[in-house]
């Protein structure tokens, strides 16, 4: 595998190479996996409504976020749109060129790596996990895809270490975990599901997910990170730095907003986020991950072969799909588009990309545990592909769906 190679359909690229109305628990909105292995969709609008984009980020901030902010990349055009406040102690206006904590963005990367692996011939999807981790689950009809898309049945242990916001967010934030110890906070609690029968989001999917990498590769995931994907796309905003606590340079703080009314935000910014590692410690930019997804849809970071498999669909509800470790939504005009959403303490990120990867955006709030905010933000999704309102007729119908979420995640 050589470092450096980026390019269509090469194994590794290859080697490296509506508002939505309620919030339920990602559980009870598990359905049968869909097999099929494309989706068809409309092109994107021919051009993004920026003052619905606009409006989308002042209404988190109206319900609650200090800043928000969009940076589209649309066929060589950029657009940036900020609105309020991206550092509360000085001042500061939010910049779309800041850095911030994408959460579980994080697993588009782990997923990118582990099918580089695939590429490389090191993995296989339907092997069982405990294959290459011998003895790790007590189930070996668990399948590597099955992680990947969150079918593994593995509870996720984050449900109790949340349960609680601030005070589960101080207990953890300075902690610094062993994945194996995730793997058995997680192991402590029964299964969801039975492997491979219904979707169920849970951190401990990717943490086992981070568990290969290093066990394949003989590397930390922070060093597959850099040299599979940081470098080759350069990357220049985008690091892994678990345990450390800070952002490198420049960057958005994030506020978390605790579970009694009326209580101040916490400034939530410093944390090991070790208790997501491989499924949810990336630090990013807007720019980068709008990069990062373009090219990953134009089968520039894995091999056609092993996109393929990536767009795989679960059905997650009627309106998104879950692949591996990509999430696909289907918007009101028609367009489906593909990336991943992240929640992390004191940040909100929807970050995804057309079909083609031409037109990409990536969207931030810096509050999170707070519904009203993460249901607001797949507007900006609305305004970017689908553009100015057309005729109603033209539009999906449906009703509004409900926001896919791990359960004990959000409050409303
Ligand atoms: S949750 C999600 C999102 N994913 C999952 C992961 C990520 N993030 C977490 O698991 C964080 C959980 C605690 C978040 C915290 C807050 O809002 O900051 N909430 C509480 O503490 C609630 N008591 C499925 C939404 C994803 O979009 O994939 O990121």
């Amino acid at each position: 595998m050589v470092s450096g190679m980026v390019g269509k359909g090469t194994a590794l690229g290859a080697a490296l190479l509506a508002p939505l109305v309620a919030l339920v628990p990602a559980q009870t909105v598990s359905a049968a996996p869909s097999t099929a292995s494309t989706t068809v969709t409309r092109a994107a609008s021919a051009t993004s409504d920026l003052t619905a984009l606009r409006e989308a980020l002042r209404s988190a901030l109206a319900l609650g976020a200090p800043g928000a902010m969009a940076r589209v990349d649309d066929n060589g055009t950029v657009h940036k749109v900020t609105e309020g406040i991206g550092d509360r102690g000085t001042g500061r206006a939010m910049s779309a060129d800041d850095r911030f904590r994408v959460g579980s963005v994080s697993k588009s990367f782990t997923s990118v790596v582990l099918l580089q692996l695939v590429d490389e011939d090191k993995l296989t999807l339907d092997a069982p996990v405990n294959t290459y981790l011998p003895g790790l689950l007590p189930d070996d009809r668990i399948t590597v895809r099955h992680l990947l898309s969150h079918r593994s049945g593995l509870y996720d242990y984050t449900n109790d270490m949340f349960a609680a916001t601030v005070p589960g967010f101080e207990a953890v934030r300075n902690r610094v975990f062993s994945n194996q110890e995730l793997v058995d906070l997680s192991l402590a609690k029964p299964r969801t599901v039975q492997p491979g029968a219904a979707y169920a989001y849970s951190n401990t999917n990717f943490v086992v997910g981070g568990m290969l990498i290093e066990k394949l590769t003989g590397r930390s995931v922070a060093s597959n990170f850099k040299k599979r994907i940081i470098k080759p796309l350069k990357l220049s905003s985008t690091f892994y730095v678990h345990p450390r606590t800070t952002i490198p340079g420049q960057h958005i703080k994030g506020y978390l907003r605790p579970d009694e009314a009326g209580a101040p935000l916490v400034d939530s910014t410093e944390q090991t986020v070790s208790w997501g590692q491989s499924a949810g410690a990336v630090i990013s930019s807007a720019k980068d991950l709008n990069t990062f997804f373009s090219a990953l849809n134009r089968g520039e970071v894995i091999s056609d072969a092993q996109l393929s498999q990536m767009q795989q669909w679960t059905t997650v509800n009627s309106t998104q799909g879950y692949g591996l470790g990509l999430r696909r939504r289907d918007l009101s005009c028609g367009v489906s588009v593909y990336g991943h959403t992240g929640t992390v303490q004191g940040f909100y990120t929807f970050s995804f990309t057309s079909a083609d990867g031409k037109r990409s955006v990536t969207s931030v709030a810096n509050t999170s545990n707070n519904g009203s905010v993460l249901n607001t933000l797949p507007r900006t999704l609305e305004a970017v592909f689908c553009g100015a309102p057309v005729a109603k007729s033209a539009r999906s119908t449906a009703p509004a769906e409900r926001e896919d979420i791990a359960p004990d995640v959000v409050r409303d």
